[in-house]
C-alpha cells in the first residue's frame, strides 16, 4: 500500500459532490493502492445534508477510504491536503448576469487560496471546478504566496470530454478513439472547441468528417452550449459529468497523460500563444504524472480559429479587470 494521500472537497454536499466523492473514496485518481482521506468542506447550513452524505460514504465500506473529515473552516479542511478541489461556490441566480456571479463567488476564493496556503501540504495541487472557474482559479492563486502558482488549475475537461463525444457520435466512432481535441480560453460560451488538430482513430478529424460547415457552426455550438442544454432537460446542471472530468483531470495530473496525447486545462498563462502572462486561460497541456503540466507548443490557427481564440481570451481579460481588487500585488 502507498502512503495515504489527503483529498479536500469544497461543496461537498453538492450535487457534484454527490457523484465526486464515491469515485474518490474508490482510489480513482491515486489509484488502488492509495488509501485516501477525505476532508470535506461546506457552509454552515449544508452541514447536516453533509453528514447525511458522510454516512454514505461509511456504509459504501470503501477498502481504500481511511477517513472522512467535515468542516466549515478551511482550515481544517484543507490541512495537509495533497489534491484539493474546489467545487463549491454560490450558482448563478435568476436575472443574475455573469459579472455579479463574478463578484459574488470572488471573494470565496481569497479566503480559499489564503487557507490553502497556510495549512495545505505545500506541493498540493488545486483544482477549481466551481464557476467561474478560470477566473477564480486566478483568484485563489494569486491569494496563495506559499503555493507554486502552477500547482493550481481549473477544469475544461468537460468541455474536452463534450467535443470529443460530438466528434465521436458524427464521426460513427466511439469516443476512445478521438483524441487531441482542444478547449481553448475560457469555461464558458465563448471557449473555442478547437478540432484541427483532433484524430479519429489516428486519421484527421478534419478528413473523417469531411464537412466543414458542421465542424465550424454546429459542433462548437453544441459543445458551448451543452451546459444550458443539459440545463434544460434536466431541471439541474451537469453533476455527474461535472465529477467525471474533474476526476479525469486529477488522474491525468497524478498518472500522465497518454504518450502522444494532450487534454485541455485551464492553467496561469506563460505568455504562450500570445495569452497575456498570469492569465489562468485553457491549452492543450501534456502531464507527465508527477503533478505538473506542460502547455502543448507549435500548434498554429487558421485565421478564424483565431478569431476564435482571440474572443474568449478577450473574455477573460475582461474577467480579470473585474477582480482586479481581490488580486494582491
Ligand atoms: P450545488 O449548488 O449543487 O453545490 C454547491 C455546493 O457548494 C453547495 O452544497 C453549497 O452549500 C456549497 N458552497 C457554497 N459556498 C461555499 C463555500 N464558500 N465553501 C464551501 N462550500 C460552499 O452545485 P454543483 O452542481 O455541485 O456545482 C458546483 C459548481 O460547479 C458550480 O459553481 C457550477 O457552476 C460549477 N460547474 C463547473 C463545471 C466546469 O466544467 N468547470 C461544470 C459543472 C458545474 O456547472
Amino acid at each position: 500500500m502507498a502512503d495515504v494521500k489527503r483529498i479536500a472537497i469544497t461543496g461537498a454536499a453538492g450535487q457534484i459532490g454527490y457523484s465526486l466523492l464515491p469515485r474518490l473514496a474508490a482510489g480513482a485518481v491515486f489509484g488502488p493502492e492509495t488509501p485516501v482521506i477525505l476532508q470535506c468542506l461546506e457552509i454552515p447550513p449544508a452541514l447536516g445534508a453533509l453528514g447525511g452524505v458522510a454516512m454514505e460514504l461509511m456504509d459504501c465500506a470503501f477498502d481504500l477510504l481511511e477517513d472522512i473529515v467535515i468542516s466549515d473552516d478551511p482550515r481544517t479542511a484543507f490541512a495537509g491536503a495533497d489534491l484539493a478541489l474546489l467545487v463549491g461556490s454560490k450558482p448563478r441566480g435568476k436575472g443574475m448576469e455573469r459579472g455579479d456571479l463574478i463578484r459574488e463567488n470572488g471573494p470565496i476564493f481569497t479566503g480559499q487560496g489564503n487557507a490553502l496556503s497556510e495549512v495545505a501540504h505545500p506541493q498540493c495541487r488545486v483544482v477549481v471546478v466551481g464557476n467561474p472557474c478560470n477566473t477564480n482559479c486566478l483568484i485563489a492563486l494569486n491569494n496563495a504566496p506559499n503555493l507554486d502558482p502552477k500547482n493550481f488549475s481549473a477544469m475544461t475537461r468537460l468541455d474536452h470530454n463534450r467535443a470529443l463525444a460530438q466528434l465521436a457520435e458524427k464521426a460513427g466512432r466511439h469516443s476512445s478513439e478521438v483524441r487531441n481535441v482542444t478547449i481553448w480560453g475560457n469555461h464558458s460560451n465563448t471557449q473555442y472547441p478547437d478540432f484541427h488538430y483532433a484524430t479519429i482513430d489516428g486519421k484527421p478529424a478534419t478528413e473523417v468528417i469531411a464537412d466543414e460547415a458542421w465542424l465550424r457552426d454546429p459542433f462548437i455550438k453544441t459543445v458551448q452550449e451543452r451546459g444550458k442544454a443539459i440545463i434544460e432537460a434536466r431541471g439541474l446542471s451537469s453533476a455527474m459529468s461535472a465529477a467525471n472530468a474533474a476526476i479525469a483531470h486529477s488522474r491525468l495530473l497524478f498518472q500522465g497523460t497518454p504518450e502522444g496525447e494532450w487534454t485541455s486545462m485551464a492553467v496561469v498563462s506563460d505568455g504562450s500563444y500570445g495569452v497575456p502572462e498570469g492569465l489562468v486561460s485553457s491549452f492543450p497541456v501534456r502531464c507527465p504524472g508527477d503533478g505538473s503540466w506542460e502547455i502543448v507548443q507549435d500548434l498554429s490557427f487558421n485565421e478564424w480559429g483565431k478569431e476564435r481564440f482571440e474572443i474568449t481570451v478577450n473574455e477573460l481579460i475582461g474577467e480579470r479587470d473585474m477582480v482586479k481588487d481581490l488580486l494582491p500585488g
